[in-house]
């Protein structure tokens, strides 16, 4: 069977998640870096690689997929993952699919877009985009709250009694926020959740590069 390739950014939220799975997978994958604040995305070379020119993208065979999400199902699919990562159950697959697809609008936008606003504002927008900050900023307390509500009630924040694929592409947003030192205070729950995700093995294997480069990516 052909390699499982992947370009991606150690930089980059979804890109992380991606290749935890990898190594949670326990696959050999090729590994290729496209750095984005060197605008490597832009390239025309790429965008015969990924049609939306971002990271993470991954080829596997004939199969090409340019959203982390997809790609990560795929993976837990295709190389028979632990059936905690993305349930066969139909309800708690249903709970960790609506923790996936609320995600990228409510959380992702209040980091993800928080953290490349200000650190590659300057460079890809000729400045800080101060809407964009400011909606940030609201959509970010906002998601906090909604996972701290969760948390309550819940151990894991796509509502299942064992860790999911929601709780890993949870922690590689909220994890950027050390960059902009913004902390979980006032979010208890939401912090011994976090502590707890960043103890796992192959969390912790790669985001070595990211807490590496951390003093010098202070914002
Ligand atoms: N929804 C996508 C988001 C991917 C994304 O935003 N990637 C960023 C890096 S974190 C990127 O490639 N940015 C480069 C660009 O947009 O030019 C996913 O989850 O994979």
């Amino acid at each position: 069977m052909e390699s499982v390739v992947i370009y991606a950014d150690y930089l980059s939220q979804p890109c992380r998640a991606v290749l935890i799975f990898c190594e949670i997978a326990k696959i050999s994958y090729k590994f290729h870096e496209v750095r984005v604040i060197k605008k490597q995305t832009l390239r025309d070379e790429y965008a015969k690689v990924s049609p939306s020119r971002t990271v993470p993208t991954m080829i596997h065979g004939d199969l090409i997929l340019y959203e982390s999400h997809a790609i990560i199902i795929y993976l837990i699919e295709k190389f028979k993952l632990k059936d905690n990562w993305y349930p066969n159950d139909i309800i708690k697959r249903a709970l960790v699919n609506n923790y996936l697809h609320w995600h990228h609008m409510n959380l992702r936008l209040g980091c993800g877009w928080y953290v490349f606003n200000r650190w590659a504002g300057p460079m890809f927008y000729g400045g800080i985009l101060k809407d964009l900050d400011v909606i940030c900023n609201e959509r970010r307390e906002d998601a906090f709250q909604v996972l701290e509500r969760i948390l309550e009630k819940h151990k894991f924040v796509g509502r299942t009694d064992e860790v999911s694929v929601a709780d890993i592409v949870c922690y590689c947003e909220i994890v950027q926020m050390l960059m902009v030192d913004i902390d979980l205070k006032g979010y208890p729950q939401l912090q011994i959740w976090f502590d707890g995700i960043g103890r796992i093995p192959e969390v912790q294997k790669v985001h070595k590069t990211f807490f590496r480069l951390l003093p010098r990516l202070k914002l």
